[in-house]
């Protein structure tokens, strides 16, 4: 079994590959991908830099160029809900491209033909993090994950993105790592803890918090390749 770990930027894998210690590094598509093995699975790891291009890079190499049959993401978001704080998780149980948009021909906003509005997430892994949040005593947030090539610092867009998507929480890479897992069958689970509120202070306090929430994120992560090895 093969599983990938995958973040956008280095923070958000570093504590993973702290935490593995020795792996070996291999360059491809100009960008550096990390395989270990772990309790007797083989992991690779990657950060694929920001946004839905590099995102959809990444995910499509780790699966067909190394062979990934499940993929778990790992990193911050920026919160809508009002019931999220920092450091609080959130798992994605569908996601949705919000900055997606040829509404000019009728479609609703995030679709284009052939494509869906939301990618659901593997329900199985969906139902296992629930024991993992109870086996760490945490409590964990399920909801839709709204992605897009902005870094959103503006109540007003944060407002419409949670309106128009039904959205608990924004970032720039969950919904596109989607797409390329629904359409190559791989399952893949997708956890974010909030480092900000996508408002006028959005910066700062992803400034401040990304290394912290960051590093919850990937503590979840491991438990979730703990649980999916036992
Ligand atoms: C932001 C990161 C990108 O990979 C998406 C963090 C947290 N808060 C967000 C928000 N809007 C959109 N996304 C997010 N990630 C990249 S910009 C900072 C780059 O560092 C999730 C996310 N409010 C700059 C160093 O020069």
């Amino acid at each position: 079994m093969k599983i990938a770990i995958m973040g956008a930027m280095p923070e958000e894998i570093a504590p993973i590959l702290e935490k593995l210690g020795t792996y070996t590094t291999t360059e491809y598509a100009k960008n550096k991908y990390y395989e270990a093995s772990y309790r007797g699975v083989d992991l690779i790891i990657a950060y694929s830099k920001i946004g839905k291009v590099f995102s959809t890079l990444t995910a499509s190499t780790m699966i067909e160029h190394f062979g990934a049959e499940k993929l778990l993401f790992s990193g911050v978001a920026g919160a809508i809900s009002s019931e999220l704080r920092v450091g609080d998780l959130i798992v994605a149980t569908k996601l949705s491209q919000h900055d997606l948009d040829i509404t000019a021909f009728g479609h609703p906003f995030g679709f284009v033909p052939e494509g869906a509005v939301f990618i659901e997430a593997d329900t199985q892994m969906i139902e296992m993090s629930k024991e993992v949040a109870t086996s760490m005593r945490k409590t964990v947030k399920e909801g839709i994950i709204a992605t897009g090539d902005q870094f959103v610092a503006n109540e007003q867009r944060k407002n419409w993105i949670g309106n128009t998507f039904n959205a608990d929480a924004l970032e720039m890479e969950g919904a596109s790592v989607a797409v390329v897992c629904d359409a190559l069958n791989i399952p893949f689970f997708i956890l974010r803890a909030i480092s900000d509120a996508a408002d006028v202070d959005a910066s700062f306090s992803f400034d401040e918090f990304l290394e912290s929430s960051a590093k919850e994120s990937a503590e979840f992560i491991m438990k979730m390749v703990d649980k999916l090895v036992d």
